[in-house]
């Protein structure tokens, strides 16, 4: 399997995050994807090439309002010069409810485009963005030259970002960004993502939460125990049109593969019924039963089942790099997963 990967990801490298009211140091960090090539080179799941042609802005618009890109673009320099501290922009109020006024302040816009305090932008933030949905463009656009399953090696995630807000280590939604350009640029009509990460995905779940032509389809840890707390409930089944398409499955603390992996069996069935022209899995793997802030407790030989169970659709598979902060296991178990998946395939 073809796997995608830019080297810029490398200008996302924050110095700190506030988690539970302490100023800590990331979990989301630059070796996680580097360990994660280094793995994926030398167990030789395939090549790796580099994000293609140019990026189009606009294949980004169709997800991101014009407003919150130019305010990631500008958020580091407009707050160093407005007295913010140079190590990061963070906020330190958030709109919401019936606070949500727009303001100009540089000081006070990261409270208008964040929904946490665990998303901190530094110099390159954007940049690094920008490469990690060019990643996903990329291998979207090889899904549409008939390549039957690649890898998105993204960094940052992007699950967790909604159409003008970041949050969760999440500024453009990489997955989102892909299923919009198979659409538009593929004339595909229906599209499932599939999200495995244990946090609820709830920027995806937002972004097509009124849509029937893209399935969004997630399993992960109760929000009442665990983040993103406020959003990823059972009974958000989508709205309008979209009702129906939107589908979550919460399970408890320290949920086990037998568990884990009788939902992803519910969720492949939905997926089978919506009769996808390609599935987009969200592949976080902080489900792992040593991730620092997961909550499962998946061993290493939970990934290459659960390719194999992906792998049964038969269906072109775009799988989109997410969470997973166990850095010593990352590796083995993205390429578990990958090797599962690719040796149960009639087609690569
Ligand atoms: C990003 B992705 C856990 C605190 C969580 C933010 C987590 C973002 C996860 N106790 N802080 O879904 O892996
Ligand atoms: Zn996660």
């Amino acid at each position: 399997m073809i796997t995608v990967y830019s080297e810029d990801h490398r200008l996302h490298h924050p110095p700190h995050e506030l988690l539970d009211g302490s100023l800590i140091t990331p979990y989301e960090d630059p070796q996680r994807v580097e360990i994660i090539l280094d793995a994926i080179l030398r167990q030789e799941i395939g090549p790796v090439i580099q994000p293609q042609a140019l990026l189009d802005l606009d294949d980004i618009r169709r997800v991101h309002h014009t407003d919150y890109l130019s305010y990631l673009e500008h958020a580091y320099t407009s707050w160093v010069e407005a007295g913010g501290n140079p190590k990061a922009v963070l906020p330190s109020a958030l709109a919401v409810r019936w606070m949500n006024r727009g303001t100009k302040n540089p000081l006070a816009l990261p409270g208008y485009y964040s929904f946490d305090t665990s998303t901190p932008i530094v110099a390159g933030t954007y940049q690094a963005a920008l490469a990690s949905a060019h990643v996903a463009l990329t291998s979207a656009e090889m899904i549409l030259q008939r390549e039957p399953s690649v890898y998105a090696l993204c960094r940052p995630p992007g699950h967790h970002a909604g159409v003008n807000l970041c949050g969760g280590y999440c500024f453009l939604n990489n997955a989102a960004i892909a299923a919009e350009y198979l659409i538009h640029k593929g004339g595909l009509s229906r599209i499932a993502i599939l999200d495995i990460d244990i946090h609820h995905g709830n920027g995806t779940q937002q972004i097509f939460y009124e849509r029937s032509d893209v399935l969004y389809m997630s399993i992960h840890i109760d929000p009442q125990i665990e983040y993103p707390y406020f959003s990823g409930f059972a009974d958000e089944e989508g709205a309008g049109e979209g009702f129906g398409y939107n589908r979550n499955i919460p399970l408890p603390q320290n949920a086990d593969q037998t568990l884990f992996l009788s939902a992803l069996d519910q969720a492949l069935d939905d997926v089978r019924k919506h009769e996808p022209d390609c599935v987009i899995v969200s592949a976080g793997f902080d489900t792992y039963i040593e991730d620092p802030i997961g909550g499962f407790t998946l061993t290493p030989d939970a990934y290459p089942i659960m390719g194999t169970r992906i792998a049964q659709l038969q269906l072109p598979t775009l799988f989109v790099q997410e969470g997973g902060y166990a850095i010593q296991a990352l590796g083995t178990n993205v390429c578990g997963f990958l090797s599962g998946f690719q040796n149960n395939r009639s087609v690569a």
